[in-house]
């Protein structure tokens, strides 16, 4: 009987040394199952004579613990040899990335970019922290002139005067920077965010962005400023968009003026969006400042220019149909997933 066991025993380790992971369930059933060669082994020794039957049993009761520790370990070793397998198996479909989008303010600004480069224009930066100076002084707003009531803003504290640097509250100081460092002929659109001591409501933010414009040259007149607005005005929003000037007052232009378009929303006709004029306000504008040119170094009776300043948020309102400029920036999902 001791013989039949352990050449039961060693057929089915040799078996089992070379099994596949889909046989494994068959091998057990064969050897260790209830109806299995190891207990029908069991079973006969009760008919063996009495004094042969506690050895037999005792090498049985051996064998099965054998087969079985055996059994767990070449499972244990497949199923091991699965996983690896299998995270290697590049027939897997992968997880889907999640792919992130461009914010539509980011999507406008390089569609701005484009149109101005078509048009010579060259990008630059310029800081949003600023000093006074940049954001006051050089574009002809002096300490107490009253236009400063209208551009008040976050002050920061330097170690050489307090509140003499700032949040910047338009793009317009890069004109001045642009000036102080190159001579005409100059075509550059700077774009960034600004701040201001705002009254928030549905068309104003604290936090908000600008493309400032600015052409210095021999020569320029408020044909150019017109020409350059309404080519951009049609390359963003349709040919068929009008465009008006208004006098309006910025201490840095003379003459300055406030540009808007015919409304997108109702032809001109008069609706909610353009308060029922057919006019939609796109920007500020103007010849910039002889002042502002004889700061930086020109000589104003040779150079002439134009500047204008847009609010980059309310063309991408117009331009989705957004009611409120808040939208743009609370960082809501479910608002921004509808530009991807
Ligand atoms: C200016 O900021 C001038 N620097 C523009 C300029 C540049 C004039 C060059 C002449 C020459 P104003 O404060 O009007 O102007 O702002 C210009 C545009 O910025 C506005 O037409 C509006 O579109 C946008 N804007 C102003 N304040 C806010 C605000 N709180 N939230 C969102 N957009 C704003």
């Amino acid at each position: 009987m001791i013989d039949r066991i352990e050449e039961m025993a060693k057929r089915a380790l040799a078996e089992l040394a070379v099994i596949q992971a889909e046989n494994l369930e068959g091998w057990r059933l064969k050897y260790l199952g209830r109806n299995g060669e190891l207990n029908g082994l069991m079973r006969s020794i009760g008919k063996l004579p009495t004094e042969d039957r506690p050895s037999a049993g005792q090498a049985a009761n051996l064998m099965r613990s054998q087969l079985e520790t055996t059994f767990e370990l070449r499972c244990a070793e497949l199923t091991d040899k699965q996983d690896q397998e299998s995270s290697l198996d590049v027939t897997m479909s992968g997880h889907t990335a999640m792919l992130g989008s461009l914010h539509p303010v980011t999507a406008t600004l390089r569609e701005v970019r484009t149109i101005f480069s078509r048009l010579g224009f060259r990008s630059v930066v310029s800081p949003e922290v600023e000093w006074d100076e940049y954001n006051f002084e050089k574009l002809n707003i002096p300490q107490d002139h009253p236009a400063r009531d209208m551009w008040d803003t976050f002050f920061l504290n330097s170690d050489d005067v307090p509140g003499s640097m700032l949040l910047r509250t338009h793009t317009s100081p890069a004109q001045a920077r642009v000036m102080e460092q190159v001579d005409p002929p100059i075509r550059v659109i700077a774009a960034g965010r600004c701040f201001r001591y705002e009254d928030v409501d549905a068309s104003h933010e604290s936090m908000f962005h600008q493309v400032e414009g600015l052409v210095v040259d021999e020569n320029i007149t408020m044909a150019d400023l017109r020409g350059t607005l309404q080519y951009f005005v049609r390359s963003m929003f349709g040919a068929d968009r009008e465009v008006r000037i208004r006098g309006s007052f910025f201490p840095f232009t003379e003459p300055s003026c406030e540009v808007d378009m015919t409304c997108l929303f109702c032809n001109s006709e008069g609706c909610r969006v353009c308060g029922r004029t057919g006019w939609i306000e796109m920007l500020g504008a103007g010849m910039v400042h002889p002042v502002v040119l004889e700061m930086a170094g020109y000589d104003s009776r040779r150079y002439s220019g134009f500047a204008f300043g847009m609010g980059l948020d309310r063309i991408v309102m117009l331009r989705h149909g957004i009611d409120d400029i808040r939208h743009l920036f609370r960082n809501d999902l479910r608002f921004l997933q509808q530009f991807v």
